[in-house]
């Protein structure tokens, strides 16, 4: 179910005796050209991950294996959403907080970007981002 701050978008998936293969393709199920990707894997139990905006980043977050919970905020309003299927993706758009909880022992949360790595594209401080969404 997708709302004003949750995007999510179905991810073809074929599958055939052998089993299931998904794929994500640009015009499909990804809005951008992917210019890099990441998987997140092996947290630890009790971790919490993200605390960070981008300004410019957009991102697919595809849970492939196991779950994660991610909360999202916009500067007012904050919206959950619990991720646990390879079958549908989290688009982040910039200018949203994000945070990721509750990961599953074995989760591997997929990402795929609009753009290389930035450090400067960050807002890792949270009043900051109030600030910067708020202007
Ligand atoms: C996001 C959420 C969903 C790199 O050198 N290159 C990269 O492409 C990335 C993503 C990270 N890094 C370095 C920067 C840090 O030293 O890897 C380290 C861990 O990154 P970070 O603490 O930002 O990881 P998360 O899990 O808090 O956030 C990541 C992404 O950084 C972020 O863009 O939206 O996943």
């Amino acid at each position: 179910m997708s709302s004003p701050l949750v995007q999510l978008v179905p991810i073809p998936e074929h599958g055939d005796a052998r089993g299931q293969l998904s794929v994500v393709e640009v015009g499909v199920a990804l809005p951008f050209i992917v210019r890099r990707a990441y998987w997140i894997y092996g947290t630890q139990p009790g971790v919490s991950r993200g605390f960070h905006a981008h300004k410019k980043l957009r991102q697919l977050c595809v849970c492939v294996v196991g779950s994660v919970k991610v909360r999202l905020f916009d500067g007012q309003r904050e919206e959950s959403v619990v991720l646990d299927s390879p079958a549908s993706g989290l688009l982040i758009g910039p200018g949203l907080w994000r945070e990721m909880h509750d990961f599953s022992p074995n989760c591997v949360l997929m990402v795929f970007a609009d753009a290389e790595y930035d450090e400067a594209d960050y807002i890792r401080d949270r009043e900051n981002f109030i600030s910067y969404v708020t202007k």
